[in-house]
């Protein structure tokens, strides 16, 4: 028809890669249990392109969604999507470095059909932001033909459609030096179907990027800076009504450190607004420091806007470990104090835990972790390893100074000793690790977080369920909670590069096995824990239950008995109170 242009399709295929488990298999499950916020975060910014319609009026610009940990891609029949659309791209995203080797086995695939891919995240500008030169891994996705993304993509997402769609794509786009501001951004935002499957139905988005501290293991500050760059409340109004249309009002807020985001109480507050005033139920998942009860009124407003778990940074116990890492912010003698305020509202609360600092050995670890069972209220407790990850200055260091590190990228989950440590031999390393799971989710440590449960107010069956996947996770699936869902999918023909398909007479029995294996286990631990639950429920002394952990401190200058055993490190950490040293 005259004076109406022809409709033409280009279709963006957005993949969240997931990684291999030691057999070589893709981790993924029926359910994952944690949203992806850098598949929700380029969502929306392909939308926002494809309401601009970036690459001409006549091109209508499609997107297809999906994070590997909860769907199985499958290769051709994608390609053949995107042929069908006539044309399109595949972008591998937030590829973190434990995510590189399967992202790459993704890529190596989808550019053999002959597709064009482009793959940002972590790893590409972990490496590129403190590495003198691009890593072999890297150069080995540049030389099939995948473009690479450094930075972050606000306002730059059209410049990479419009190459990709004219066929003359950079190898390499590097926006690291010049980050985005955030307020008026384009939000995080992912269909419905695609949040759905996530058990709970949790969303998620960065109120924030930035982090003031300088943690040498971390690799966010050489990424996204330290300078605090935040989201204003109304953005985040614009997102919880995005969302609550979709019927979606449970959010991950993925600030590493929400605490430190500089807007916090404007968003705190008109999401306390939206709560009670506007009836939306709205809960929230947050990640904060240690130091986040010493800010006036925090706490309170978290809770009153809907917060109902926090993941708290608290590394380590030992001030020295601490030091040693430049997480001079937590300071151990206020830990109590900042987990019962939480506490008091409700909140449960998790706390990784990291093995492996140089000072620690075996023996200081399970004394540690014996400590804090007895003296510190964490609900849920997690443990990981020291790990170098590239993007840190603790992996650039050992780069430039060529110590040996694992050069398997899959193996930087921080569940896997990826170099030698001073005072423990890679053997002890992982009993340690896998020991500490044990540690602490004793039977009788769980009946005691129940009982604290109880008496804090806090609902029963999420504390139980919450203790079952975290003790379970490790010694039943072999991955750690975070990457945990629920039902294991294991694709015969997906497996690591290089690795053989195995025969189907090999594989489904040994399959059957291994999920007959499992359901036996989990079966157990569920009877196991439901049993102590109903056994505390039933305790009419349960709700009363006090003990060393939630007594908080009276007396002026009161301290831990755990503060003692390391009083003679204290001394040494910035503004540590003196009576903590000669207590
Ligand atoms: C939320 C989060 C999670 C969530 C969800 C994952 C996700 N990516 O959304 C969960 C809980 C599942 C998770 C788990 C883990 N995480 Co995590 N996680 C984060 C966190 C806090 C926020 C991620 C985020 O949303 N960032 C904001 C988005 C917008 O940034 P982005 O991903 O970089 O994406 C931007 C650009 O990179 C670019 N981009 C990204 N992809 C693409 C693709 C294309 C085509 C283009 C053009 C652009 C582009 O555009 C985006 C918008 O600007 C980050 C820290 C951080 N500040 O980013 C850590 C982080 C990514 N996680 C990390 C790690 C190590 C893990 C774990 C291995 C262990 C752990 N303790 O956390 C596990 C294992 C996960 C697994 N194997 O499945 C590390 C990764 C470091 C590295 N070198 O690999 C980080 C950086 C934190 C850290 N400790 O240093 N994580
Ligand atoms: S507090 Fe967290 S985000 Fe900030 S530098 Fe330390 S590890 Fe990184």
């Amino acid at each position: 028809m005259r004076g109406v242009l022809a409709k033409r399709a280009f279709r963006v295929v957005l993949i969240k890669p997931s990684h291999y488990d030691q057999d070589g298999y893709v981790i993924q499950w029926l359910r994952s249990t944690l949203p992806s916020n850098s598949l929700a975060s380029v969502y929306g910014l392909i939308e926002e392109c494809a309401r601009d319609r970036v690459l001409g009026p006549d091109v209508d610009i499609e997107i297809d969604a999906c994070d590997e940990c909860n769907t199985i891609v499958d290769v051709p029949a994608v390609s053949k999507r995107i042929r069908a659309a006539g044309g399109g791209m595949v972008g591998l995203i937030g590829v973190q470095s434990n995510q590189y080797p399967r992202a790459l086995d993704l890529g190596r695939q989808f550019r053999a059909l002959g597709i064009p891919v482009v793959m940002g995240g972590f790893h590409v500008s972990g490496c590129i932001a403190m590495l003198p030169k691009l890593p072999p891994d890297l150069q080995e996705a540049v030389d099939l033909g995948i473009h690479l993304f450094a930075g972050e993509a606000e306002g730059r997402m059209a410049e990479v459609l419009r190459d990709v769609a004219a066929g003359n794509a950079r190898p390499i786009y590097n926006h690291l030096n010049d980050m985005p501001e955030m307020a008026a951004a384009v939000f995080p935002i992912l269909p419905r179907e695609v949040v759905t499957r996530v058990a709970g139905h949790y969303s998620s988005f960065d109120a924030g990027r930035g982090c003031p501290f300088q943690c040498s293991f971390c690799t966010i500050i050489n990424v996204q800076g330290r300078k605090s760059r935040y989201r204003t409340a109304d953005d985040v109004e614009a997102i919880v009504r995005a969302n609550a249309a979709r019927d979606i009002t449970r959010f991950f807020v993925t600030d590493d450190n929400f605490a430190r985001n500089r807007n916090w109480e404007p968003i705190l507050d008109r999401l306390i607004e939206l709560r009670e005033q506007h009836g939306f139920n709205i809960k929230l998942m947050l990640q904060v420091d240690t130091l986040c009860h010493r800010i006036p009124g925090f706490i309170e407003k978290a809770a009153r806007a809907g917060c109902t778990a926090v993941f708290i940074g608290l590394e380590n116990i030992n001030p020295e470990s601490l030091m040693g890492t430049k997480k001079r912010q937590n300071k151990i003698w206020e830990y109590r104090d900042m987990l019962l305020a939480w506490r008091r509202h409700k909140v449960v609360t998790y706390a990784g835990y990291i093995l492996g600092f140089p000072t620690d050995t075996p023996e200081s670890i399970a004394r540690d972790i014996e400590i804090i069972k007895k003296e510190l209220p964490i609900d849920i407790l997690e443990f990981f390893y020291l790990t170098p990850l590239p993007g840190s200055e603790d992996h650039k260091k050992l780069y430039l100074s060529g110590v040996p590190m694992d050069p398997d990228m899959n193996k930087y989950d921080l569940e896997h000793a990826c170099t030698a440590h001073p005072r423990m031999s890679k053997e002890a390393w992982d009993k340690v690790y896998n020991d500490a799971w044990t540690r602490y989710y004793t039977d009788e440590h769980v009946e005691r977080i129940m009982r604290r449960a109880l008496a804090s107010g806090i609902r029963p069956k999420k504390i139980l369920d919450l203790l079952t996947i975290f003790a379970g996770s490790v010694g039943i699936e072999g991955v750690h909670p975070l990457q945990f869902g629920f039902f294991r999918r294991k694709v015969r023909t997906q497996r690591r590069y290089g690795m053989p398909v195995r025969n189907p007479l090999i594989f489904y029995p040994w399959r059957v096995a291994d999920l007959l294996k499992v359901a036996a286990q989990w079966l157990l631990l569920v009877r196991r824990y439901r049993r102590i639950m109903a056994r505390v429920t039933a305790d009419p002394a349960a709700s009363a239950h006090c003990d060393e952990a939630l007594r908080p401190h009276v007396a002026v200058g009161e301290t831990d008995d755990f503060v003692k055993v390391f009083a003679d490190k204290i001394p040494h950490t910035h503004g540590a109170p003196v009576q903590a040293a000669v207590g």
